[in-house]
């Protein structure tokens, strides 16, 4: 029986106001004659005639498309009456019927006047990239795989007038592709259990902004989260705890399942986190003879420490679970990548810390997955090395032993928790989360470079970008939204925006305007400092 936590009821989203529509206009009016004329085309009169202000840098789309230009004339009117196609086969369909069900219209078979996906082969763009064209007969966004329509259609949803409904998309062409492969989110389900259907709102905020990779943190020392059917006790014992004592939960492989399959549609790839050595405590309660005979009778742990717990490295009997979860886990996830931790064992002697991730490393490359690993592993070399100690806070050696990592062929995702731990306060006055690597503002987490962010990394190792959201203090939907709106937005443009496009005077007025859409969809955010809310 798998038992579901209640999540808080989601709060109403307030209808968006007139008010609020004209305040996002007048933002965008502002802000065009403020940033003055983008790289990307003067300003284009409006279909009136007179300038309309906006310019491709103020268009209100997060993150920035790589290359967006203003048409001077007539946009495309959007009614509920406006069909959607789809041009190219099963793909095209499935991005067609998803976005026009987020703007509630309808797919209509041909083709046509209205919003037509065409998935093309022979397309130009680059992979999870599109083209979007929008003029008097239409709008129009091609791509050469599903992936890259379902982002246009992303893009769409943010070009109609705020707060998502219907109107006009103002005449433009977008050419638009990630600048990163690796565009992540992670979600520690392990402190606090989130149920399928929370999973599942935390991926329709990643699919809005293009984020295509779930990490879920399924295993930690105050929970067990995901069944493993050779390994019963896992989830019937870890999966009873939480931080602060509440009832937990676990995945089943049918929720597992349900969860991959929500992200997939979206082009999301779920990587699953089983964290070993440390963070290991629910694992140890679950099946004593992880732990070495001597330490210390293993009982349930709900506070919220960290660093004590490690499997015991010396043990046959400890690959053989290791062996067995990962089996497990391998089997029930399509994506090509499993996290095998490795942070924070701090009760382990280094060289026996190093044999295990290596052992754990092969174990998982044996079930047909790469392996991500937390950056205490790097002279192990897993295939992706999470970096996530703060450039500032790890030695000179530290460094170095990472850039050799990379030398070597790992490959960096950058997590640094002083730039994309959404766990951290914003300031002093957040409510919610920890600050041990210091205040996250927003302007902090989106001003920063990812290949420059280590020093003597190589160039081209690094595959992308990670946020990540540690739940020791965060138990309800609303909790998560709070710490990852506004912030998250960022780092999806971090992630997706080329660097040189990118600027935080003009980000924090798309980000302002994308506060309606916010709103339509039910979700609670944080009004940080230094955005010009509407
Ligand atoms: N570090 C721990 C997390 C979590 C975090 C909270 C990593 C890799 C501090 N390990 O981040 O489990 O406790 O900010």
């Amino acid at each position: 029986m798998v038992r579901m936590n209640r999540s808080r009821r989601r709060p109403t989203g307030r209808t968006v106001t007139a008010a609020t529509v004209a305040v996002a206009a007048v933002l965008a009016l502002v802000a065009g004659c403020s940033s003055g004329r983008s790289s990307q085309g003067a300003a284009a009169p409006s279909s009136d005639g007179r300038p309309s202000g906006a310019t491709a840098r103020t268009v209100a789309v997060v993150p920035r498309p790589a290359r967006l230009t203003l048409g001077s004339g007539a946009g495309f009117g959007v009614t509920a009456a406006t069909p959607v196609h789809a041009e190219g086969g099963p793909d095209a369909q499935a991005a067609a019927a998803l976005v026009a069900g987020e703007l509630k219209l309808r797919t209509e078979g041909g083709s046509g006047a209205g919003i037509t996906f065409r998935l093309d082969p022979r397309a130009a763009t680059p992979p999870e990239g599109y083209r979007l064209t929008s003029g008097p007969s239409g709008v129009l966004i091609t791509a050469r795989d599903g992936a890259g329509l379902f982002h246009g259609g992303q893009t769409l949803r943010q070009l109609l007038p705020a707060g998502g409904g219907y109107g006009t998309v103002r005449a433009l062409v977008v050419d638009d592709s990630p600048r990163y492969a690796y565009r992540g989110a992670g979600l520690d389900v392990a402190r606090h259990f989130f149920t399928v259907a929370q999973v599942e709102q935390y991926v329709d905020l990643l699919a809005l902004y293009k984020f295509n990779h779930l990490h879920l943190h399924l295993t930690d020392d105050q929970g067990w989260r995901i069944a493993v059917s050779s390994r019963p006790q896992l989830t019937a014992v870890g999966g009873r705890t939480e931080v602060g004592g509440g009832q937990g939960g676990y995945y089943s492989a049918a929720d597992y399942r349900a969860i991959v399959r929500y992200a997939e549609d979206r082009h999301i790839t779920v990587v699953p986190e089983i964290d070993l050595p440390g963070h290991s405590n629910a694992a140890i309660v679950s099946y004593p003879e992880l732990a070495c005979a001597g330490d210390r009778t293993p009982a349930p742990y709900t506070s919220a420490g960290v660093g004590f717990s490690r499997v015991c490295t010396g043990k046959e009997s400890t690959y053989r679970f290791v062996d067995d979860v990962v089996a497990a886990v391998a089997e029930l996830t399509p994506g090509p990548l499993i996290h095998l931790g490795g942070d924070e064992a701090k009760t382990l002697a280094p060289a026996d810390y190093q044999a295990f991730m290596k052992r754990a490393i092969a174990v998982g490359r044996a079930h047909g997955k790469q392996v991500v690993a937390w950056d205490e592993a790097a002279a192990e070399q897993p295939d992706l090395l999470q970096i996530w100690h703060p450039a500032r806070q790890s030695t000179a050696a530290v460094v170095a032993g990472i850039a050799a990592a990379a030398r070597h062929g790992s490959k960096l995702l950058m997590s640094p928790a002083d730039r994309a731990y959404l766990d951290q306060k914003y300031d002093p006055s957040t409510p919610l989360g920890l600050a041990w690597a210091g205040y996250v503002s927003v302007e902090h987490a989106y001003d920063w470079n990812p290949d420059t962010y280590l020093p003597g990394a190589p160039r081209g190792s690094v595959a992308g970008v990670e946020a990540m959201l540690w739940t020791e203090t965060l138990s309800t939907s609303s909790d998560l939204q709070l710490m990852d709106l506004p912030r998250l937005p960022a780092l999806a443009e971090v992630a997706w925006t080329p660097q040189a496009e990118r600027s935080w005077a003009d980000f924090r007025l798309r980000l302002a305007a994308q506060a309606p859409l916010w709103r339509s969809q039910g979700w609670t955010w944080t009004r940080a400092a230094g955005v010009p809310w509407p």
